[in-house]
């Protein structure tokens, strides 16, 4: 088993509803968007009548109902049968009806921000001759920037959520501090300028909240949501670490003067479980959506990836997500924790900024010494020692008979380990079938003093947990060479050597293995993820109400804790965006998109080329244009622009899909390929003969500037593009070209091609990926 932890997924467990009535299912009546806005209870009326028309009386109409959208998004949600769901479909003004996809989703830090400097400064030069502090001071760290969070709550009394010397709230904010358990209007302030939350869909399928196990408010019970919040516009606090111990230092958000608006939207799920997991439903991001948008948020960040793509007109992110950009409002969301298999990228629509995870240059350092003197590297963020040789033994020796199969020998699951045999001593214990952290709450219970966890995930990268008890976690690749050492020793022993923090870990970043990846299951032709930010283990705020691990039996309480994830890249890049916001008011948001992915960077920190978590040159199926610059990022020169139309142009060329989210708009007789939409990335499939993408740039660098070209050309093909001067009068000036891709004569091409293109004025680069399908 390759996937990472739990403790830092939110995952949706399939559910199989046991309702009287079998086939009866939520779903999402969808009608485009309100024309203009009306009196909030007639919407609801409208909504009702519609429902009316397929149930027997009003009172059951309103039953069934689950939520009416009344801001933005035209629709409602609400329990049906397929047949019901039918009729409505074929309703006037009804745009689309389908199913909420009942399914898994996943769901600041100290070292990353600066690590970031870092790669501007040192690895790329100071190319922008202008330093960071400098950069934040001109987005005025954000200051009027409202950057909206999906996500699990907030535990608003972290100091990361400070209002101290913050100027009003501005003037445009629309929103609202809901009151609920353990939170009121006093619990928001000029930080955290809006709260609400969202579960009428969750109870609609899981039944009444249980109020012991989640806050009915948008206090955060689950860590994720606190975490991902302080990663975006988290206060700078000094001295903070995770148990006193580790990642010690100034943690701060990307940016510290952003205004935090909350939408609670994921909820414990009820299923038994030893840790403490989170789900999310369709029917409530929508309801958060429409009224984010409302409230006047700028930058949407969502750390949440289904399970499997779903398809864009279906896809309750999705459609949020395009209202949210017809208003020019940045979505970011992550890319999902399923890598690396290919293909596993999540929120694919070309709407959204799609992130990937990376490492930073901080490690845990924490080798085990085995009696025969070889040292095994290993990584902890534990605050339990054990500084002694103790005896070692291999789990699957050391489990009560009958307690494992073949298939689970010496993963340490609940209940396996035989107290007798595994007293005193260090535990082996092998990946799979269960997190890190309940493998080590099993080593704690037989008696065990500390244990050695296989990494789940291959290659270098490690996610660390804060176990507990002294353990470590080593490459998935050195459990043979321990287990070796065990089968052929009589007394096998080992030490443990507390860990430490050390940065300036050398290559870095480097792509880590859980990170979705390329192709785009859904539209080959639009490259995803789009960039990728540090995800692994970064530090930020945590909820008081959880323990470090998430698990039940553990009953510390931390005010920051370390967690990976696609999760904690996404933040990354919204507080980037809202820097460019401020900087930038005028900008839309595929000109912030834009500018964010062609100043990226695809080297690490010594200089050669960004590696998957094995070493292997990693490729824009991992991190779409490379990883994010925010200081480059602000003065981009050239930006890919493209508007909703534009979007609605790429969704005629997706199997005519644009007629499913706006009735209004009649697509061209003729539809472009989708590699034309005006994006920073070129996609495109190769069929036969040769393929012809168009682009435009638009300079909002200064007037006068000529941008010359490069080009990295795919192997196996030739790229023509044409011209290959950008002259540019003034700032605001478009200019388009085309780029002609063509297979070289004589080869056969089997697998994808990367290339790129690059146009310079000498100050400014432009770069685009090039993938050949
Ligand atoms: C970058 O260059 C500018 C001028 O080109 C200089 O003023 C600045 O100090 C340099 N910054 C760093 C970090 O070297
Ligand atoms: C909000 O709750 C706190 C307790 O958490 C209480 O002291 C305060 O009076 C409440 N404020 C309002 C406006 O209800
Ligand atoms: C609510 O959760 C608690 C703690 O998990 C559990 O003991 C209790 O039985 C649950 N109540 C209901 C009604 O499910
Ligand atoms: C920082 O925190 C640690 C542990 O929490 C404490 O021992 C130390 O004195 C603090 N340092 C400063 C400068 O406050
Ligand atoms: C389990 O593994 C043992 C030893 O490898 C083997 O003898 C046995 O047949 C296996 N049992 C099953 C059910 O596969
Ligand atoms: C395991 O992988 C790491 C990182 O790739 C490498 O440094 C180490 O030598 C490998 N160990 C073995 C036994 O192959
Ligand atoms: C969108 O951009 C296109 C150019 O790509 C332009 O022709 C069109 O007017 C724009 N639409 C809107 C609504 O701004
Ligand atoms: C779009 O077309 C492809 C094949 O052309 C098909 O696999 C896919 O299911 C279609 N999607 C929709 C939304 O119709
Ligand atoms: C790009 O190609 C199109 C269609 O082939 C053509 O009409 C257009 O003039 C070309 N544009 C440039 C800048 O070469
Ligand atoms: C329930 C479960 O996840 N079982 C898995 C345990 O791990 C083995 C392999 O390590 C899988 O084959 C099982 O499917």
């Amino acid at each position: 088993m390759k996937a990472p932890s739990s403790s830092f997924l939110l995952v949706l467990i399939i559910l199989h509803l046991s309702v009287s009535c079998a086939k009866r299912q939520i779903y999402i009546v969808y009608m485009g968007e309100h024309e203009e806005r009306r009196n909030l209870l007639e919407i609801e009326d409208k909504h009702l009548s519609y429902l009316m028309t397929v149930k027997n009386s009003r009172e059951e109409a309103k039953a069934s109902m689950v939520y009416s959208y009344k801001n933005v998004i035209n629709g409602f949600s609400a329990f049906l049968t397929a047949e019901e769901a039918r009729k409505l479909s074929e309703m006037d003004r009804v745009v689309s009806v389908f199913k909420s996809h009942p399914m898994k989703y996943m769901i600041q830090t100290t070292r990353s921000w600066d690590f970031i400097n870092l790669l501007t400064s040192g690895n790329s030069g100071n190319i922008s001759g202008i330093k960071d502090e400098e950069i934040l001071q001109k987005a005025d760290y954000g200051k009027d920037i409202i950057v909206g969070v999906l996500d699990t709550g907030v535990w608003p009394e972290s100091q990361s959520f400070s209002d101290e010397g913050m100027g009003p709230v501005p003037s445009s904010w629309k929103g609202i501090c809901q009151s609920g358990i353990d939170f009121n209007s006093s619990h928001c302030n000029r930080k955290l300028i809006g709260a609400r939350y969202y579960l009428k869909g969750y109870e609609a399928q899981y039944g009444p909240l249980n109020e012991t196990i989640n806050y009915r408010s948008a206090r955060d019970r689950d860590g994720h949501g606190t975490h991902t919040a302080s990663t975006v516009a988290g206060r700078k606090v000094h001295n903070t670490s995770l148990l006193g111990r580790f990642a010690s230092g100034t943690a701060e958000g990307g940016a510290p003067l952003a205004r935090l608006a909350i939408y609670k939207v994921c909820w414990t799920t009820p299923a038994p479980s030893k840790v403490l997991k989170s789900t999310c439903f369709h029917e409530d991001m929508m309801a958060a959506f429409d009224d984010a948008i409302a409230d006047g948020v700028h930058v949407i960040s969502i750390s949440i990836s289904p399970y499997k793509n779903i398809e864009y007109t279906q896809d309750g992110i999705a459609l949020g997500a395009l209202h949210a950009t017809k208003r020019n409002i940045v979505v970011v969301a992550s890319a999902g924790n399923w890598g690396p298999a290919p293909s596993t990228v999540r929120n694919v629509v070309p709407w959204i900024i799609t992130v990937g995870a990376s490492s930073i240059d901080r490690i845990f350092s924490s080798p085990v010494l085995l009696g025969n003197g070889l040292k095994i590297e290993g990584q902890t963020v534990t605050p339990y020692k054990l500084n002694t040789v103790r005896p070692l033994v291999y789990a699957g020796d050391a489990e009560a008979p009958g307690t494992t199969t073949n298939d689970t020998v010496g993963l340490c699951l609940s209940g396996t380990l035989s107290q007798e045999i595994v007293q005193g001593k260090i535990v082996l214990c092998l990946r799979g079938n269960s997190s890190n952290v309940e493998k080590g709450m099993e080593v704690k219970r037989a008696g065990g003093a500390g244990f050695i966890l296989q990494n789940p995930a291959d290659g270098i990268g490690v996610s660390v947990d804060a176990h507990v008890l002294p353990g470590t976690a080593i490459f998935s690749n050195d459990s043979a060479t321990i287990l070796n050492y065990i089968r052929t020793n009589k007394n096998p022993t080992a030490r443990i050597v507390p860990g430490r923090t050390v940065l300036g870990s050398k290559p870095s970043p480097f792509m880590t293995s859980f990170s979705s990846t390329g192709p785009n299951g859904l539209e080959p032709n639009i490259l995803k993820p789009d960039i990728t930010a540090p995800g692994l283990n970064i530090l930020a705020a945590w909820s008081e109400a959880t323990s470090p691990t998430k698990l039940f039996a553990d009953n510390r309480v931390v005010k920051y804790n370390v967690l990976s994830g696609t999760s904690m890249s996404c933040p990354h890049v919204a507080a980037a965006a809202a820097l460019i916001k401020a900087a930038h008011p005028d900008w839309s948001s595929a000109a912030i998109r834009s500018a964010l992915m062609t100043t990226s960077t695809q080297s690490n920190n010594i200089g050669t080329p960004i590696t998957d978590a094995n070493g292997n040159p990693a490729t824009p199926f991992h991190y779409g244009s490379g990883h994010f610059q925010p200081a480059k990022a602000m003065d981009p020169g050239l930006v890919y622009d493209s508007n909703y139309t534009d979007y609605l142009l790429f969704l005629c060329s997706y199997n005519n899909t644009a007629k499913n989210v706006d009735p209004s708009f009649t697509c061209p007789r003729e539809f472009l390929s989708p590699s034309n939409l005006n994006y920073p990335t070129v996609a495109a499939s190769f069929i036969n003969g040769e393929i012809s993408v168009h682009r435009t740039v638009t300079n909002v660098g200064a007037g006068g500037s000529v941008y010359k070209l490069s080009i990295g050309t795919p192997i196996g093909y030739s790229v023509n593009i044409s011209p290959t001067t950008l002259n540019f009068k003034h700032s605001g000036e478009m200019k388009s070209f085309n780029i002609t891709i063509k297979p070289e004569i004589g080869v056969t091409i089997d697998d994808y091609a990367f290339g790129w293109y690059m146009w310079s004025d000498g100050t400014h680069t432009v770069r685009s990926p090039i993938v050949v399908l």
